[in-house]
């Protein structure tokens, strides 16, 4: 699958206001953006850690991945994306081995990023996105 590093920790959460302000007073990081992803009916905002980023998630819908995950589970860790050179040839891999994917084809998400999901009943409980740069796209 070509992947190198940990693009993103997702955090699912009530209140994104409250949460960025826990992880700038607290923990000393910086929100470089807030985003709203209507395709995914979430709310994003964005810290660097290092090389890797936390995305802080709220729901913009009832009906949001995010808010039925909030309503069954509460705030927490909500999913890990890894960085792969082509999500397409990755979702390739994971099919052909029996992996369950959400996404068929990759869709687009938060910072212009091509991303796709693989399902958590078959990856050991964590819902894994898959990511990439656009190469048409900048960002
Ligand atoms: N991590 C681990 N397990 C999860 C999960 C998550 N984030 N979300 C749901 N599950 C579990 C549920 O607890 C449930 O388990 P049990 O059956 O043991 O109770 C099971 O998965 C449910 O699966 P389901 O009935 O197929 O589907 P849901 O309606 O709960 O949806 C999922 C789950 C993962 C298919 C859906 O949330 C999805 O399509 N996610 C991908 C898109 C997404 O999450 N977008 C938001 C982030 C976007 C961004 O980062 O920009």
């Amino acid at each position: 699958m070509n992947i190198s590093h940990i693009e993103h920790i997702g955090i699912a959460v009530k209140n994104l206001d409250e949460a960025i302000k826990f992880y700038e007073e607290v923990l000393g990081f910086n929100c470089y953006t807030i985003e709203e992803v209507q395709d995914q009916k979430v709310k994003t905002a964005f810290f660097m850690v290092g090389k890797t980023k936390i995305e802080l998630l709220e729901a913009t819908s009832a009906d949001s991945p995010v808010a039925k995950f909030i309503e069954k589970r509460g705030e927490g860790v909500h999913h890990i994306a890894f960085n792969t050179d082509d999500v397409q040839a990755a979702l390739k891999v994971a099919e052909d081995k029996g992996v369950d994917l959400i996404d068929k084809t990759p869709r687009k998400g938060a910072e212009g990023l091509e991303i796709a999901f693989l399902h958590p009943k078959s990856t050991h409980g964590v819902l894994i996105e898959l990511c990439a740069k656009n190469k048409n796209e900048e960002y």
